[in-house]
């Protein structure tokens, strides 16, 4: 029988990583977490919830705790999953997504090649549409692909972008398997509320249950590609267990508005007119916006064999039922 698979997720605590630390759970592997913090908050969350996954402590601008980590995982394959993820957010704190979202995929390539598994480990970079921008739109009816072009609209699509071409110099220079999923916007019942659709769902499962009366949003005009986390990370598997390290889009090939959103969400608890409960606050506006995004997922469907199960009303509906609970529990507990 052959070993046990191992595998180092970076950004454990994050959605994506607690739907692929569960989905490796169940293909068998023994599953590590990279946790940060001296006294990080959600670790007594990942230990309820992920008793299998053996935390190890690291931060992605510590070098040194990220050999520690590979050294004592002993991975065969990596998720780079951390990052400071929030567009928003990394308008205020640019520099500091810069050394986590950018240099910090340096420090995990370069962790695995002074610790000699450049051959050994297989890595995962978290890539992201945002590099495309939305600016340079210019194929109706398409959407972006492994091909198109670059135009980042946000620190944070800066830094990903660093991340991307040191991963794939990695790949090119050391000959490591290392594959970059360019993935687009995918939510659910795990994602944090700062992200415009968790903000709309928990917003709605209150305002119906008379938790808070309104929310207050930015801009409701934006278009995009929304899938559901929980098909996303069957991607990124999948890209590891492939022949050849690349590069794959995965996107749901439909692009939705805000307001679409909104309309979906609110229609989940018999509420057929949004505008009373939404207020617009220049607050929640970014310095340049990323109008509209939509992706092109073919190549991860023809040679991956990939596919999303989860459609954009019944992502909305999971995600409203879900909330609903935690409000009803919330509501029974004061
Ligand atoms: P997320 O929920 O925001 O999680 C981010 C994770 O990064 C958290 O576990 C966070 O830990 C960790 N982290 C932040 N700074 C760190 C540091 N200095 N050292 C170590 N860990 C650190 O993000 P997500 O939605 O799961 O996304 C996963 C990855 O995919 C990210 O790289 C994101 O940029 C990328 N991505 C996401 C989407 C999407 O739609 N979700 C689309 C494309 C790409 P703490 O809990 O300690 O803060
Ligand atoms: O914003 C608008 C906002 O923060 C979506 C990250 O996972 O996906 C995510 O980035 C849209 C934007 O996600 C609010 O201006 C309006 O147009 O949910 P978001 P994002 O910026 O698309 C990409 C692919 C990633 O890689 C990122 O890591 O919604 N919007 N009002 C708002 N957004 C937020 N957050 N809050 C509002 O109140």
């Amino acid at each position: 029988m052959a070993d046990t698979r191992r595998a180092l997720i970076t950004g454990i605590t994050g959605q994506d990583g607690g739907h692929l630390a569960q989905l490796l759970n169940e293909k068998g592997y023994e599953v590590f977490g990279l946790l940060r913090g001296q006294h990080n908050p959600r670790r007594a969350e990942v230990e309820r919830d992920m008793p299998y996954v053996h935390l190890i402590e690291g931060d992605l601008t510590d070098p040194t705790s990220l050999v520690r980590a590979v050294e004592t995982s002993n991975p065969d394959e990596l998720y780079n999953l951390a990052a400071v993820s929030h567009v928003g957010y990394s308008f205020k704190n640019p520099s500091l997504t810069a050394d986590v979202t950018a240099k910090g995929v340096l420090n995990v390539l370069e962790a695995v090649r002074v610790t000699g598994r450049e051959q050994a480990t297989r890595v995962y970079q978290a890539s992201t549409s945002e590099m495309f921008g939305g600016l340079d739109y210019n194929r109706p009816g398409a959407g972006y692909n492994e091909n198109s072009l670059f135009h980042p609209r946000s620190p944070y699509g800066v830094a990903k972008l660093y991340g991307h071409w040191i991963a794939k110099n990695y790949r090119e220079s050391y000959d490591m398997f290392v594959s970059c999923g360019i993935l687009f916007n995918h939510e659910g019942e795990r994602r944090g509320v700062e992200f415009v659709t968790r903000k709309i769902t928990h917003a709605v499962a209150r305002i119906k249950l008379g938790l808070q009366p309104q929310i207050e949003l930015g801009d409701l005009w934006p278009k995009r590609d929304w899938g559901y986390a929980g098909d996303f990370v069957e991607g990124m598997w999948r890209m590891l267990q492939h022949s050849e390290p690349d590069d794959f889009v995965l996107a749901t090939g439909e692009t939705h508005s805000i307001e679409e959103f909104l309309t979906l969400a609110f229609g989940e608890v018999g509420i057929d007119d949004w505008r009373p409960y939404v207020t617009q606050n220049p607050a929640f506006m970014r310095p340049a916006e990323v109008d509209i995004l939509l992706g092109d997922p073919s190549k991860a469907e023809k040679v991956l064999g990939w596919e999303r199960k989860v459609d954009f009303p019944g992502l909305v509906s999971l995600m409203v039922a879900h909330d609903l609970r935690l409000a009803e529990a919330q509501r029974l507990s004061v």
